[in-house]
């Protein structure tokens, strides 16, 4: 039988294969006043201008931290592919980033799932992965493209249903795939300021025939949007959370983490530079698995490499924090195109 080339379905097998994202011409998400004011620090609200990049020696710093990170994990012998570099502040409708590939694309078994996401300033982020889908479908995948976005810019800020305080409605569906932790046969997955119910019911829709489940918790935060600073799976059985985000109450009502072990994770330490522009110092948590026994982390992060540790967790830690300031670490920068699930229950 020929192996397939994509196949992840959950965050902790051995990692074989990966897209690492790129962050040249990176420019503050322009979105309206009260998008921006729902999701982002207050102190950076008004950096959010059509066509702001963000500080040329951030983003310089961010893209050599990126190129850095991908030969740690070429060097441990995994497979990866980055996205094309898209000049984002040229782009006539004002562009993000394609940094944040976690945000934009999921993999479950041998699908491949782009999001339809919420922020219009995303909505020609495709044309950084394109190639890659194309690359993979040619290798067998099935790749579900995002549905095109409505005429009406605004149709998700208007009247319409929402989920609690949060700023979208649910006129169209809309998710970010970071919205989302995948667990074999379970997805768990958030409503939150980028993820409405038509948008659970479209990744539904991707995902029938594979047998997984989508299963919703709910944040404590009326800000929530990305869930991957709130759990974050180490391997079988164990987890840990962020308790501002999320209570235990809440993880223990998901059947599949029925005996799982929840370690609250360690209080960030404050930072002023590099700046969190787009997001909170909890991306601490967002680290990426290379396998039950390996995971890397911030180089900074002590107190995180001492919870692994104890654990049996060796970190590998490489500097990150550049990348930070365009929102995410190292989940969020990166996707799984194939884990090696042949060991696992
Ligand atoms: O705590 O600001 C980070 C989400 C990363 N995409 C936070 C959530």
């Amino acid at each position: 039988m020929t192996e397939q080339v994509v196949n992840a379905s959950n965050e902790w097998d051995p990692l074989q294969e990966v897209i690492v994202g790129v962050a040249d011409h990176s420019c503050f998400p322009f979105e309206p006043r009260i998008v921006v004011e729902n999701t982002v620090p207050a102190r950076y609200w008004d950096e959010h201008r059509p066509h702001n990049p963000f500080p040329e020696e951030i983003v310089a710093k961010a893209c050599e931290q990126l190129d850095n990170f991908a030969k740690v994990l070429t060097d441990l012998g995994i497979t990866v592919r980055r996205p094309k570099v898209v000049d984002f502040s040229s782009l006539e409708t004002p562009g993000y980033t394609a940094s944040m590939v976690r945000d934009a694309i999921t993999v479950a078994q041998d699908r491949i799932i782009e999001a339809p996401y919420s922020w219009r300033s995303r909505n020609h982020e495709s044309l950084a992965y394109e190639d890659l889908f194309k690359h993979y479908e040619a290798q067998g995948a099935k790749v579900y493209r995002r549905p095109p976005p409505p005429a009406d810019v605004d149709a998700l800020l208007g009247p319409g249903e929402r989920h609690r305080e949060y700023v979208i409605n649910d006129n169209r569906p809309a998710f970010d795939a970071a919205d989302f932790i995948r667990l074999d046969k379970t997805i768990i997955g958030q409503l939150s300021n980028t993820t409405n119910r038509s948008g659970v019911k479209h990744l539904e829709k991707c995902l029938e025939g594979t047998g997984i489940e989508v299963v919703l918790v709910e944040s404590l935060d009326s800000h929530a949007f990305h869930i991957d600073a709130t759990i974050t799976p180490l391997r079988e059985g164990l987890l840990i959370y962020n308790p501002t985000y999320i209570t235990v109450e809440e993880l223990q009502k998901v059947e599949r983490l029925k005996g799982w072990k929840f370690i609250p994770a360690p209080f960030p330490k404050p930072r002023e530079y590099p700046p969190f522009f787009m997001s909170s110092a909890w991306l601490i948590m967002n680290i990426l698995v290379i396998d039950p026994k390996r995971a890397i982390i911030e180089a900074e992060d002590d107190h995180l490499a001492d919870l692994l540790l104890e654990h049996g967790i060796t970190p590998i830690r490489v500097p990150f924090q550049y990348v930070h300031s365009l929102g995410g670490s190292f989940h969020c920068t990166t996707v799984d195109i194939r884990r090696d699930h042949s060991t696992s229950a």
